[in-house]
């Protein structure tokens, strides 16, 4: 139902304002800077989870703000200790196979990339699974020192299915990437400098604020040009990266055939081990 709100406020245009009121999960400023939004993941309790309420309002937010002329860069963060620690593992756990390919909700997140204004991702505490995925669909990213980037998915039965195994492997290489997706290790924000996965890694006090100052600072460009660069730069991989998302998204569908799957997002909401049996 709220998918159909969105899509009629989508089309209708009705005043940002008044959209963004009924959000729950999402807390949007305007002019945080000249020019600047400022979008906060707002869902601390579960260190940003992101469910499906708050996919559908970031995307709502998103298309207002790539809309509104006032706005010519956004900035998108959690809080010091989650930007997002991943998917809500609580929704997902007893999915099936075919109820996650009928109902494809995650084919929404790809709209993400569609933005046209540059996104800044200001990223403290806890980037996983599709909150470091949801990260790297930013068009940059600030880390503070506390940032830890990870795709735990294998921990739980499942792979990445956001972008992780191509956007990730882009950014970090295939060695690292290997390492990480298949482990489920985390990476500092010092490594994630290293391998040119983040922009800049700044104190946790000043993280939000370099973000905002970067954003700032190009919001002072021609829109026009800004807009222009950003397609082009996303061009240089587009082409393959649409083939490698729909591939990925398949074989993250499929994991939910797998009791390995079912047994990895219980023992998680369990808080137990999980005993994988291949099956
Ligand atoms: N889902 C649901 N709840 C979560 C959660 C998550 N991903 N992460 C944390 N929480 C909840 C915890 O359950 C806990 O809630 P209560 O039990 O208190 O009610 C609360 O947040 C605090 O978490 P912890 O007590 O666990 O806090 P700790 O400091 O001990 O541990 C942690 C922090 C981040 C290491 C741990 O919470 C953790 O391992 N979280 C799960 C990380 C994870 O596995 N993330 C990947 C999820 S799968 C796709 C799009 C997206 C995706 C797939 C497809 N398409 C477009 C096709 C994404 C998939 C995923 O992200």
């Amino acid at each position: 139902m709220k998918g159909f709100l969105f899509i009629h406020n989508y089309y209708h245009s009705i005043s940002f304002v008044q959209t963004h009121q009924s959000m729950e999960f999402i807390k949007v400023t305007e002019q945080k800077e000249p020019f600047v939004a400022l979008v906060e993941l707002n869902r601390p309790k579960e260190l940003n989870a992101l469910n499906r309420q708050l996919m559908v309002e970031l995307l709502e937010a998103l298309q207002a703000l790539d809309k509104n002329e006032q706005v010519r860069a956004i900035v998108l963060t959690g809080n010091e200790q989650a930007f997002a620690a991943g998917a809500d593992i609580k929704q997902m756990a007893d999915q099936s196979a075919i109820d996650m390919l009928m109902v494809d909700q995650f084919s929404t997140w790809d709209m993400i990339r569609k933005t046209k204004k540059p996104i800044v991702a200001a990223v403290s505490g806890f980037a996983l699974g599709g909150g470091c995925e949801l990260s790297m669909m930013c068009d940059t990213i600030i880390a503070s020192e506390t940032a830890k980037f990870g795709q735990p998915e294998i921990k739980i039965g499942t792979i990445p299915g956001a972008g992780g195994t191509q956007r990730l492997t882009k950014a970090v290489g295939k060695a690292k990437a290997m390492e990480l997706i298949l482990t489920g290790r985390f990476l500092s924000a010092q490594e994630a400098l290293f391998y040119g996965l983040v922009c800049k890694v700044v104190p946790v006090e000043v993280y939000l604020q370099e973000a905002l100052t970067l954003a700032k600072e190009i919001a002072q460009m021609s829109p026009i040009a800004v807009q222009l660069a950003k397609e082009a730069i996303n061009r240089s991989f587009e082409t393959q990266l649409d083939e490698g998302l729909a591939f990925e998204r398949k074989n993250f569908y499929l994991t939910f055939a797998s009791a390995d799957q079912k047994e990895g997002m219980k023992a998680f909401v369990e808080k137990r081990k999980p005993h994988y049996t291949g099956k």
